[in-house]
């Protein structure tokens, strides 16, 4: 594990984690904090069958080794884990002897609470001076670019039948996986099972979105043979290349190399569940994502990935399109603040797409001139052949 404290995990954690933690349910991903090596779940012999504890449909066997009475060691004396734990085990027919050994050996992490309470401190307030000009630097690198270029290479035919499947352009998946996790080189280091736990029962300001991923967090590793105390993520419980939030996992990952599992640290799995997840948000293949504009609008426009106005309105109001845009479709207005200027771009309905990932101007904005920038580099060693 990178020391907490390292001066870049947290500034990338910070922008990424608090959108996650800003946003709404539904939203998936979060950064992670850096983690030395990628996990690569296996999958374990089920356990027996056969309970008669209880009558009901339980055709799902629960693994890892887990059992007590009661539940102790850092989350003894909950009452909400309690309640938590009557709930899903009548909903979903978990064995509670089950839950109550799984969460006795839960870890609070002490080290996540303290570092969020401090982030939500810190990210008040309008973006600063400077801000885009810092953020990009962390993506927009050689490192990003040209480890985008060799997955792309070596993960061709993935990305080009995901594209095809899907309408969504290889460089887009790519400039996900970049920004969140370097294509599996950080893909975090936090047990799941402790992370969710945390912000499940101790972080009270998004304490009901994290039951929510911990209930499903639960469900996805029964229905998919994983002991639950095993995989790791960031430090929001975020998984795999894509750090998707389980919830996600749920809705939206998908078997893309058809071995019968859906994998979220397996790369083609990832290529396909990061496109789906792209196409049921609303893509629109072949069309634009972000536009260039001129100009200073007057001053009480908002802006950001949320904002929404027509083509005539920001006209009205002093910006000029780089390009000419027929757009009938409301547009957002996107401030990125440079150490020495302020610059304005156009959101189109695919840069919104990005944004259902992860709320974030800046993060959508890194992962759109990725894609450019990997797109590029993927072109140039192709020497001609073109995209595929
Ligand atoms: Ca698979």
């Amino acid at each position: 594990m990178k020391p907490p404290n390292s001066p870049r995990a947290n500034k990338i954690a910070a922008v990424l984690l608090i959108a996650l933690l800003d946003g709404c349910s539904s939203q998936p991903i979060s950064k992670n904090a850096p983690s030395e090596r990628a996990y690569s779940p296996t999958r374990q012999a089920p356990p027996e069958r056969g309970r008669t504890a209880t009558p009901d449909l339980r055709p799902l066997a629960e693994p890892g080794n887990y059992r007590a009475s009661s539940v102790s060691g850092d989350y003894a004396g909950y009452p909400a884990l309690g309640r938590f734990i009557d709930d899903i085990s009548q909903k979903h027919g978990f064995h509670r002897e089950y839950l109550y050994g799984l969460f006795s050996q839960a870890k609070r992490k002490q080290w996540t609470l303290d570092y969020l309470a401090k982030s939500d401190q810190a990210m008040k307030g309008k973006p600063a001076k400077g801000g885009w000009s810092r953020y990009r630097a962390q993506f927009l690198d050689a490192r990003h670019i040209d480890a985008g270029v060799a997955f792309w290479q070596k993960y061709r035919s993935s990305l080009q039948r995901a594209s095809r499947e899907y309408g969504v352009p290889a460089e887009y998946i790519l400039g996900i996986l970049a920004v969140e996790t370097t294509f599996g080189g950080f893909v975090g280091n936090h047990r799941v099972i402790d992370a969710l736990t945390t912000l499940a029962f101790d972080y009270q300001r998004r304490g009901e979105y994290f039951r929510g991923e911990l209930e499903n967090f639960l469900v996805m590793t029964r229905a998919e043979g994983l002991d639950p105390g095993k995989p790791v993520g960031s430090f929001a419980g975020a998984m795999g290349l894509g750090q998707f939030m389980p919830s996600s996992f749920l809705q939206w990952a998908v078997d893309f190399n058809g071995d019968g599992r859906r994998d979220l640290w397996n790369p083609e799995d990832a290529i396909g569940s990061v496109a789906h997840y792209f196409a049921e948000h609303g893509w629109q293949a072949g069309q634009p994502v972000v536009s260039a504009a001129s100009g200073q609008p007057a001053a009480d426009l908002e802006t950001g990935f949320d904002s929404r106005y027509s083509l005539d309105k920001l006209t009205d109001a002093g910006l000029k399109p780089a390009e000419s845009c027929s757009c009938d479709y409301p547009l957002s207005l996107l401030l990125l603040r440079h150490h020495d200027r302020d610059e304005y771009r156009l959101g189109h309905p695919n840069f919104y797409v990005i944004t259902r990932y992860n709320h974030s101007t800046h993060y959508a904005m890194a992962v759109h001139e990725l894609a450019q920038a990997i797109k590029s580099g993927y072109l140039r060693t192709a020497g001609g052949d073109g995209l595929g």
